[in-house]
């Protein structure tokens, strides 16, 4: 076994809560400003997050959800165009600090930078989105941070398959024994684990219900010394929160 070299974080769901207050809010503005009647709900929300990928949801609401809506050759434009506006009123919002880091990530990242270990992100969002996200609500520069950010529509095929993790993979050269990775839904362990990689879950609100086998270990949160996550599957080691002495563990067991 090889030691562990770097940390594979998704974001969405997992460095922060973001789709319910940040991605279906700028859907919904943006589809009020095409003068659209559409709307997004919580609720709504959570069956359409089946399909990774803001496009693909959206011609995935139309298929499903909203049938009644004319489509034709122009659709795909259409999809487009939302998708940027979209892309302006999340980025916007995230600028307003209105979407914190979920509790542990700072904590974990820093002590990880501080071991020298490596970082990359895997994603389905758009580049953009990411920048923002950790521009704002993990730091000024730390973009710089992550080696490797392999997000959006840079591999055609989105979560659950596994190309990009293996995108991610190969950037960084490693192996996926080399690495861990950090998901929050059952698309997003499906494509880290049919990557290959040991796979750590923080559930969220849209994915307590998710099926999560074949997972290292599944937290509520990345808990804090004073915030203790809760262990809702697998070997925490006796540790009370997610440090690089627990990842090392985890890392190092079959
Ligand atoms: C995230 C997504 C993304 C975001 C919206 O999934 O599915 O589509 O919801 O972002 P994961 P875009 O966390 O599994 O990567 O609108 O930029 O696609
Ligand atoms: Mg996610």
């Amino acid at each position: 076994m090889t030691a562990l070299q770097a940390l594979i974080f998704d974001v969405d769901g997992t460095l922060a809560d973001t789709e319910r207050d940040g991605h279906r809010v700028a859907f919904n503005q943006a589809f009020k400003q095409a003068g659209l009647d559409w709307h997004w709900s919580v609720e709504l929300y959570g069956e359409l997050l089946e399909v990774t990928g803001g496009k693909e949801r959206m011609a995935f609401y139309l298929q499903k959800y909203n049938t009644d809506f004319p489509q034709d050759e122009h659709t795909p434009e259409l999809i487009k165009e939302l998708h940027k506006s979209k892309t302006r009123h999340y980025t916007e919002l995230l600028a307003t600090g209105a979407i914190p880091m979920r509790p542990g990530v700072k904590r974990l990242i820093n002590e990880a930078r501080a071991q020298g270990m490596r970082l990359a992100i895997a994603t389905t969002t758009t580049p953009e989105n990411v920048t923002a996200l950790l521009e704002h609500a993990l730091g000024s520069g730390s973009t710089d941070w992550f080696e490797v950010i392999a997000a959006g529509d840079i591999v055609p095929a989105k979560k659950p398959a596994a190309d990009i993790y293996h995108w991610a993979l190969d950037k960084l050269k490693l192996a996926a024994a080399d690495c861990l990775a950090f998901e929050d839904s059952e698309n997003g362990v499906k494509s880290s684990l049919g990557a290959g990689l040991k796979t750590i879950i923080t559930i969220n609100d849209y994915t307590r219900t998710h099926d999560f086998s074949g997972a290292a270990l599944v937290l509520d949160n990345m808990g804090e010394p004073d915030q203790p996550f809760e262990v809702l599957a697998g070997n925490s080691f006796n540790e009370s929160y997610l440090n690089m002495s627990l990842l090392e563990k985890l890392h190092g067991t079959n």
